[in-house]
Formats: C-alpha cells, structure tokens, sequence
C-alpha cells in the first residue's frame, strides 16, 4: 500500500534528514515504497521527509512513462557543483498539491550519492533532472519550493486557492 504523504503544514517536513548509515535491505525496502507511492500519486520525485521518514533518501523517476526507465535512487546525495547560468521552471511538490509556481535556480548540477547498494556514484545533470535533483534535496534540508518563491502577494493567492496558508511558508535567505 503506498505511504501517507505530508502536505504543507506538517512540521516533519521541516526537520534535518539524517545521513543513512547502513545501506541494507531496510532501506532498498523503503526505497521501493517511496517509488510506489510516487507512482501512484502521478509524481516524478518524492523525498524520504515527506512520508514522514527523517532519512537523506530521495527517489526521481523524470520518465515513468517510459516502461525501459530506471528510476533514480539517491542516499546521502549532496550537490558538488552549480553551473554558472540560473533557469526558471514551474515547480509543483506531491506535498502542495495543485500549487504550481514559477522558481529560479541554478540549471546544471554535479549530485554524490550512494546507490541503494552503497555504491558511491556521482552524477552530472541538467534539465529537468537537476531540477527534480534540487527540489528533492531542498526537502532533505527542511526547504520548500514555496519558501523560495520571492512574490509574497502571488504566493499567497496561490496558496489560498488550494487550502494552504503564507503562515507555512518559511522564506528562503
Ligand atoms: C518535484 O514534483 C519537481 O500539485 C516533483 O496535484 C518539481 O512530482 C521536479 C504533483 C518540478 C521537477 C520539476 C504535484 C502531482 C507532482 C501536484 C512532483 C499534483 C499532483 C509533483
Ligand atoms: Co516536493
């Protein structure tokens, strides 16, 4: 059965992941739940904070539709590098539902991380998988895509329109 995902609001989705010490079959477990529920909810990335697990995992899938596509599984992922140029995309999160705004940021990225084997591997990306990459490990860190939305006014009336409040919002410095 898919798990619970949180909305904004739900303070777990603002606490530190902790760093996955051990790769064992618990965690390939949850990462095969994380994708399940991310499936079924017609999303292309979820992280582990978002179905209340405090662990530095993420799953992206920028493709599902593609039945010979692996998706993308990342443990303890940090950012290396940032490429120069910023690009603006419209953002939604499985935790905002129906709320899509435009964000600005960097448009290419260099990720470590370890596979759900352990593997330490490292990854260049652009496009929308540096988005997806972004996003997901903004959550990682207790971080939003609505916390880096600079128009407040716009923000707001977005928010409102789908049950959500500015209150929850925590601006990004
Ligand atoms: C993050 O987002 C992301 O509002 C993943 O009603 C965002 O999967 C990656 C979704 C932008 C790359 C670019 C959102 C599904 C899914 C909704 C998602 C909704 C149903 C969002
Ligand atoms: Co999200």
């Amino acid at each position: 059965p898919p798990l619970d995902i949180h909305t904004l609001g739900d303070r777990v989705l603002r606490t530190n992941a902790k760093r996955i010490s051990k790769v064992d079959e618990s965690i390939r477990q949850l990462a095969k739940e994380m994708l399940q529920t991310m499936y079924s909810s017609d999303g292309i990335g979820l992280a582990a904070p978002q179905v209340a697990i405090a662990k530095q995992m993420v799953v992206i899938d920028c493709d599902p539709e593609e039945p010979a596509n692996v998706p993308l599984i990342l443990i303890n992922p940090t950012i290396k590098s940032y490429g120069r140029e910023l690009c603006t995309y419209q953002e939604g999160c499985l935790s905002v539902p129906g709320v899509y705004m435009d964000v600005q940021r960097p448009d290419a990225i260099q990720v470590s991380y370890k596979d759900e084997y352990g593997r330490p591997k490292t990854l260049k990306a652009d496009g929308l998988l540096s988005r997806a990459i972004q996003h997901e490990l903004d959550h990682l860190q207790g971080v939003m895509f609505v916390d880096r939305i600079e128009n407040a006014i716009a923000l707001n009336e977005e928010l409102q329109k789908f049950g959500f409040s500015i209150q929850d919002v925590k601006p990004y410095s």
